[in-house]
């Protein structure tokens, strides 16, 4: 029944979403407290970043029991409360499923390191050289080596992102059978899928040496390898026992790769998060960033609408920076706030919407590095100052592209503690959050929040703008125009990402303007958005 073609599903970074009991972090009750706000908001479904038992190095991403939940989040009571609650609530619950890594604290790994225990190869385990050189020349996600001694068992072990995410040995049958487990768990209890962790790299062909790369060298071994599509038919067996969904994020995908993974016939991913999009203000490496160019960026958008059937829709994640910062102003914080989401519900695909999007969260104003938390930025700190690069510098990098961005609690109120809390907050929370939350957004009818919830809403209603086709108008320097169809109807869509006037060659009838304008004659404004038909 393909309900995800209908749905808009909502990030929920747990940690930073509501705290319940005043401990500064984000936890299961909390999130129930708030399911009726996701239904007043009107979306289908939420994606909770991982909640399961995790010593937190990444978050929640390093992951010490599949069955658990974080203590500091919740019970498993908890966890059966909010499905049910959401299900009342018509609100699907997916779990983030991150598989290719565990935490070196799962008891899988504290035995692996027995070379003769049953878990002895549920790891990548390599002898270095004589010399003290590494098993191979990879380099990982987080800027660092991706091997690390284990005096134990006396060898390395490989991985992809932090020292204490060890990458699983898939060439280990055991694993996966593990795995198709842990998704039956889950399904038992009632959730509706999946939102799979960097699922297309599960795959190693070959621990050899790699091509050297300024960034990932070592990458054409594991990058959307058939091992992983033979891995991805297989979870898909356990996925339709349960009529379940899955969308996998996926790094470094181009269209002909993505449609491997999630074309229908393929019985693999429903659908793929891909990259393009967010790499156009970036040269090479997220670290480095330029200018960002409109054009460039609808050309993209555009490409992967023409090339898949179906796409992931984001602008937002817990490991991007804000959008409005980014593709918007924000000096036109509203005007470009509400260009976003009118961009975000109108492409063909599944829209997936960050806490705190919907009312227009900034990026952290945080002016040091003792401030922050996220173990990529830790690392890539460490890196820059090894190559001597100036703390002023570094400062810059880190603060325009860190993943804490992102992660600074959601902004209920312009209270002390923003509705987030009554303690001390995990991650600090954004001054701004005197002037941008949510209860004065809802009290006022022309915000940003309530322009998302009318959004939401006319999709709902709008068949065309759920199943219609995409047709590229106008990809320009300043504008994006597009159209979707479906048998007789159309809908236009003109979006101005700039603070000049622009002319677009489109007419019709206003369904809808951030200008709350009432007829159309081709000018739009300043970072103006309209809908018509
Ligand atoms: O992200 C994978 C990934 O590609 C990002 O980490 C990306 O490399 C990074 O953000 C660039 O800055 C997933 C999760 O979304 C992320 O939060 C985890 O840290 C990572 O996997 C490891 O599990
Ligand atoms: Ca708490």
């Amino acid at each position: 029944m393909e309900w995800w073609k209908d749905a808009v599903i909502y990030q929920i970074y747990p940690r930073s979403f509501q705290d319940s009991n005043g401990d500064g972090i984000g936890d299961i009750p909390g999130i129930i407290s708030r399911l009726d706000y996701l239904q007043e908001l009107g979306v289908d479904a939420v994606w909770l970043s991982p909640v399961y038992q995790s010593p937190n190095a990444d978050n929640g991403y390093d992951i010490s029991d599949y069955r658990e939940i974080n203590p500091e989040y919740g019970t498993m009571e908890d966890m059966e409360r909010l499905i049910a609650e959401a299900g009342k609530r018509g609100i699907r619950i997916i779990m983030d499923l991150v598989i290719n890594h565990t935490s070196t604290s799962h008891y899988w790994f504290r035995r692996s390191r027995d070379k003769t225990s049953q878990y002895a190869d549920y790891y990548y385990w390599r002898k270095g050289g004589a010399d003290g050189t590494l098993p191979n020349n990879w380099t990982g996600f987080f800027g660092e080596e991706c091997w690390e001694f284990d005096p134990e068992r006396c060898e390395y072990y490989l991985h992809l992102f932090a020292k204490s995410q060890a990458d699983l040995n898939y060439h280990n049958p055991a694993v996966l059978e593990e795995v198709k487990d842990i998704l039956r768990f889950w399904l038992r209890k009632g959730v509706a899928g999946f939102r799979c962790d960097v699922i297309n790299i599960l795959w190693k062909d070959s621990l050899e040496n790699g091509k050297k790369q300024l960034a990932l060298t070592g990458s054409e071994h594991y990058l959307s390898l058939e091992g992983t599509h033979e891995i991805l038919r297989e979870l898909r067996e356990v996925l339709d026992e349960y009529g379940a969904f899955a969308v996998g994020e996926t790094v470094f995908v181009s269209p002909e790769q993505a449609r491997a993974l999630c074309g229908r016939e393929r019985k693999e991913l429903d659908m793929v998060f891909s990259f393009e999009h967010m790499e156009c203000d970036q040269f090479l490496l997220k670290w480095f960033k330029k200018r960002f160019r409109p054009k460039v960026f609808f050309q993209c958008l555009a490409k992967w609408q023409k090339e898949l059937e179906w796409n992931a829709i984001y602008l937002e994640n817990h490991d991007q920076p804000r959008s409005i910062p980014r593709f918007g102003s924000e000096t036109r914080w509203k005007e470009s706030g509400k260009l976003l989401a009118a961009l975000a519900l109108t492409l063909k695909g599944t829209p997936f919407l960050y806490q705190g999007q919907e009312i227009g969260m900034l990026n952290f104003d945080f002016s040091r590095m003792r401030q922050l938390n996220d173990v990529e930025s830790k690392n890539v700190e460490r890196v820059l100052r090894k190559f001597h690069i100036p703390q002023k510098l570094r400062w810059k990098i880190i603060a325009r592209t860190s993943r804490d961005n992102a992660r600074t609690p959601f902004q209920w109120t312009g209270e002390e503690g923003a509705g987030f809390t009554k303690g001390r907050p995990w991650l600090g929370i954004n001054h701004n959050c005197a002037s941008i939350n949510l209860a004065q957004q809802e009290s006022d009818p022309d915000s940003i929040w309530n322009w998302y919830r009318d959004l939401l809403k006319l999709r709902r209603d709008s068949e065309v703008l759920r199943r219609g086709d995409f047709a590229l108008l106008e990809a320009g320097e300043q504008v994006f125009v597009y159209q979707r169809i479906l048998g007789e109807k159309r809908l236009s869509v003109a979006l101005n990402f700039s603070g000049e006037q622009a002319e677009v060659s489109c007419r019709g009838k206003v369904i809808r303007s951030n200008y709350g304008r009432e007829s159309f004659d081709g000018k739009l404004d300043a970072w103006e958005a309209v809908i018509l038909e």
